[in-house]
């Protein structure tokens, strides 16, 4: 039967740069998407920039452009980093958009209308330079339990006591610095308790995994407490109809974007009817694949607002776990912070989609990125196993037999197993148990290989009495392939179309597991995949390190001030570079050998794009001399030599002392 589904993402914050950690739920969703099409469903897939609140506003008057320019900026870095991660939305939009603000009016007065919404006065810390009330995160102080300095108003990072923005001592507005004051005003709530039946029964009728219910049950057992929906001006976001100075919170019309963004769709699709997906009594299946700290507002206050505004509530909700990278949460000073695109300028997104699909399970489990695990598995099971069975059997078809297919299966049951092991592979990219799926493909992958290995083509080739067994051999290895290749598409988009050039077949469809290929000519084979070489790894991981913390186009132009003494610890020296050389099976680094005055060093420099070694040879440059020693694949790197950086990765230029400077001499 036909289906009919619309899958929506968490809308991304149009405030910061996408990283590793965004992924995971991305990914997950494209591979369900991509599996549910596949299988001929009806499936539409949203997406679009969050684009309002206090921190898009403050980050906009940093960098001196408008929100409004912020956030087209963001909204088309992320459609370049998600198209590039092969994540296929049918449509990207913005929640700062026309027709958002018109769900969020009519929803707002369809609960006005209902008295759904309270009004009352509350007191709010408030900074009197910047003449505007702070959000928690924008109080900092000292820890009232440890007395750590710079703590946020909700957790210390050095004891991790929990408390309240007002427990904080010396408290200070991270804006202007100066000490908040409490400030009175009127706000609009939204009567969540009004919902407590409704949503009693929803999140106990199959919507949710079993992990939120039980949280929920804990947060019914708190209670469902007034939820405030409005923030005073100056606030980017849309005003509160009839108010002057008052605005709709941006959590309030967040939501609302997956319905803007599917509006604008059905208006550039005629096909496309918004009321059979969204009104009350719909029919259609409705997901939505959030991160895990966002299921109180998807779980609860959306069913709400939905239904207390006559639209339908979702099918499921599926939430996501956490990122931790080689054992660690990702973070900024430890350098395991992996901005999207920085992942893409060193490495094949296929990678991550699979080493992601590898682990992922439909429980809200963190996942780890351990990058020597992550190399492992792309080279085993992607070129090792999989790619393997298709490059083996197309060179003897190639050179023996015009690239031609058998016109009968030889091992019918071998195939069929194959086939057959689709349903259950079906059944656990369903239920969002890719783990499995992945599992079950390798184990396929697997004996694919060992059928190869017994039947020796190469030693049958030998004798030309076997020749049509050879043929037949490969014929199977191809269409065995052929059956990965389906099963192993919505993880892989970019190689099954590769694949399906080679095969010189349309795209492929799940049902195709069902039917072989035979009598068919096959295109000349490609290369399919290349193996991760550890050296991508380590060059990521370099330039992750050297990112500033935020994108350029977003980010305070400075880094966190230090004090003077912070400044003294770094030992920075005139150097002469006595050789400059390329470093094989890298295409960023140089290796240098560097004149310190008292010692001469050797130091890896990712400055190949910019400079040629030979140029290098005796000029003055500046290095760190006290970095510790780094261990990389080529050697040691003892020092780092300090660059002027553009935005393309070969803009780079070194720095000169003017002439006359030593070696060794000290850089302060
Ligand atoms: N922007 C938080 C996040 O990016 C928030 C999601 C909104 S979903 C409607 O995780
Ligand atoms: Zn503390």
């Amino acid at each position: 039967m036909k289906r009919k589904l619309l899958v929506t993402n968490a809308l991304p914050y149009a405030n910061g740069p996408l990283h590793l950690g965004h992924m995971v739920g991305y990914i997950q969703a494209d591979i369900w998407v991509r599996f549910q099409k596949m299988l001929g469903h009806d499936c539409t897939y949203i997406c679009g920039s969050d684009s309002h609140g206090t921190p898009i506003m403050i980050q906009a008057d940093k960098l001196k452009i408008t929100p409004e320019e912020l956030v087209k900026n963001m909204y088309n870095d992320q459609v370049r980093d998600f198209n590039d991660f092969l994540v296929a939305f049918d449509n990207y939009y913005s929640t700062h958009s026309p027709e958002n603000q018109a769900f969020v009016e009519t929803i707002f007065k369809r609960h006005v209308a209902k008295d759904n919404i309270a009004k009352r006065v509350i007191s709010q810390a408030y900074d009197p330079v910047k003449n505007m009330f702070l959000p928690d995160r924008f109080i900092k102080g000292e820890c009232p339990r440890c007395g750590a300095k710079d703590q946020y108003g909700d957790n210390c990072e050095v004891c991790g006591a929990t408390y309240a923005p007002t427990d904080l001592k010396n408290p200070y507005s991270v804006l202007s610095g100066v000490k908040p004051i409490e400030k009175e005003s009127e706000h609009y709530f939204f009567k969540l308790d009004k919902f407590n039946s409704m949503l009693h029964e929803w999140t106990r009728a199959g919507h949710l995994q079993t992990e939120v219910t039980n949280k929920l049950d804990e947060w019914f057992k708190d209670g469902l407490h007034d939820w405030d929906i409005s923030r005073d001006a100056p606030y980017f976001g849309f005003k509160i109809p009839g108010e002057e100075n008052k605005y709709f919170y941006v959590w309030l019309d967040a939501p609302m974007g997956y319905m803007a963004s599917f509006k604008n769709l059905c208006d550039k699709e005629k096909k496309l009817n918004f009321d059979e997906y969204w009104a009350k009594d719909s029919k259609v299946e409705l997901y939505h694949f959030i991160g895990k700290d966002i299921i109180y507002f998807h779980a609860l206050f959306w069913p709400a607002v939905l239904s207390g505004a006559d639209f339908r509530t979702p099918t499921a909700i599926f939430a996501n776990g956490f990122l931790t990278v080689d054992g660690q949460k990702m973070s900024k000073s430890r350098g395991t912070f992996i901005k999207a695109r920085t992942y893409l300028n060193h490495l094949n997104p296929e990678y991550l989609r699979y080493y992601f699909a590898a682990k992922l399970s439909e429980r809200i489990e963190d996942l780890d990125i351990n990058f020597d695990d992550f190399s492992n598995r792309v080279n085993s099971d992607l070129v090792g196993k999989f790619v393997n069975i298709a490059s083996r059997c197309a060179s003897f078809l190639q050179k023996n037999f015009n690239n031609q297919l058998s016109s009968a299966l030889s091992e019918k049951k071998l195939f069929e197993e194959f086939s057959l092991a689709g349903e259950q592979i079906a059944k656990k990219y369903e239920d969002l148990e890719f783990s499995q799926a992945i599992r079950q493909i390798m184990l396929l992958a697997d004996k694919a290989n060992q059928y190869i290995d017994e039947k020796k083509p190469w030693a049958a080739m030998k004798d030309p009495a076997r020749h049509t067994e050879v043929q037949d051999v490969c014929s199977m290895g191809i269409n065995l392939f052929r059956l990965l290749m389906i099963y192993l598409k919505p993880v892989l988009p970019e190689t099954a179309k590769k694949v399906e050039g080679f095969l010189n077949i349309s795209a492929l469809t799940w049902l195709d597991k069902n039917t072989p290929l035979l009598n068919h000519t096959l295109k000349t084979f490609e290369p399919l995949l290349q193996r991760l070489d550890k050296t991508q790894i380590e060059e990521m991981k370099m330039s992750a390190q050297g990112d500033i913390t935020e994108s350029k186009s977003t980010a305070n132009p400075f880094k966190e001030t230090i004090s003077i003494d912070d400044f003294a610890k770094i030992d920075l020296r005139v150097a002469k570079i006595l050789q400059a050389e390329y470093v094989e099976g890298s295409d960023k680094l140089l290796r240098l050998e560097v004149d310190l005055g008292s010692e001469k060093r050797q130091i890896f420099s990712g400055i190949k794009a910019g400079y040629e070694p030979d140029k290098l040879i005796g000029r003055l440059t500046v290095v760190v001399a006290n970095l510790a020693p780094r261990k990389m694949r080529f050697g040691e790197s003892q020092g780092m030599v300090i660059l002027a950086v553009g935005s393309e990765s070969k803009d780079l230029w070194l720095l000169s002392p003017d002439s006359g400077a030593e070696p060794g001499m000290k850089v302060q």
